[in-house]
């Protein structure tokens, strides 16, 4: 009997605009569950999510799966802690750019250094969006919000180049509308042992207008194994702003966290560590 992806729906009346690039995301993500589960005989009950706040956090509502709601930019810790909990899991995290690349950006450092294994998807949509559209980390220089008139000060974070610095172990970059290499592309990340970043390019449709000027920047990467530095070449073509590589920049493998770390039950059981008499 095979998987029905239906019961990956929660049958939740969804809130986000109509025609809001999140609907594509979702789909996308229930397909690449429902291949998983099919080929792998897994079911709902051996995945596990969270969701930060924000236009982002209401796949929360609309994926069938269990998980924890987090708070806004610590959707990171919350699925690292899920890991740890249970490392049987298949673990996806949801989050903005503004969770992930501004309030939770510590997070995103260290948990490129201590390689839980995970998978963190980011809604790049360049903006706080729920909060009726500020400038985020990766808003654009010159960007017009109604707190920022005359346009944003500041330089653009590049996350792809900080998780590749970073030496995160898995690091991607997506546009959903392109449902075939998303999948393939989100499969490969869940699939990684290890943490693995997928920053999802999705213009805001009500706060930012740039749509079709990246959509003629976009293009998809050569899959292949690349160094360091050759990730962070393909990287930096984001900040000059005249093509915008997608798919997969780097994979570097390394061991995970719950494999490294001593579980307090197992220290208990050994009498070591904190639970040493004397
Ligand atoms: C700890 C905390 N800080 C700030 C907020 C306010 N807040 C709620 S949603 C949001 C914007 C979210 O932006 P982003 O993460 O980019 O998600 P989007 O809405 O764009 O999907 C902010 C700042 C909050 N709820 N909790
Ligand atoms: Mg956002």
């Amino acid at each position: 009997m095979g998987f029905d992806k239906r019961s990956l729906d929660t049958g939740a009346d969804t809130t986000w605009c109509p025609g809001c690039n999140n609907y594509m995301l979702l789909s996308e993500v229930r397909n690449v569950v429902s291949e998983i589960c099919e080929k792998e005989g897994k079911e709902r009950k051996d995945f596990s999510i969270s969701a930060g706040i924000g236009c982002h956090g209401k796949i929360f509502d609309y994926l069938n799966l269990g998980g924890v709601y987090s708070l806004h930019g610590r959707v990171i810790p919350t699925i690292t802690g899920m890991k740890m909990g249970n490392p049987s899991l298949d673990i996806i995290g949801f989050g903005g750019d503004g969770d992930t690349y501004a309030e939770g950006v510590s997070h995103l450092l260290h948990a490129s250094r201590t390689n839980p294994d995970v998978t963190m998807v980011v809604h790049n949509n360049r903006v706080f969006a729920l909060t009726t559209g500020q400038a985020t980390p990766t808003s654009e220089e010159g960007f017009v919000t109604k707190a920022e008139p005359k346009g944003h000060k500041d330089p653009a974070l590049n996350p792809i180049e900080l998780a590749i610095s970073n030496n995160t172990s898995f690091v991607a970059r997506i546009d959903p509308t392109d449902f075939k290499k998303s999948e393939e592309v989100l499969k490969k990340a869940m699939e990684w042992d290890g943490f693995a970043l997928v920053d999802v390019v999705m213009p805001c449709i009500k706060y930012t207008s740039d749509i079709s000027e990246l959509k003629s920047k976009f293009y998809w990467l050569e899959e292949k194994k690349r160094s360091k530095e050759e990730a962070l070449e393909k990287a930096r073509e984001w900040t000059k702003g005249t093509k915008l590589p997608l798919g997969i920049f780097y994979r570097s493998e390394k061991p995970v966290l719950s494999d490294r770390k001593e579980s307090l039950r197992e220290l208990k059981k050994e009498g070591k560590g904190w639970f040493e008499k004397g």
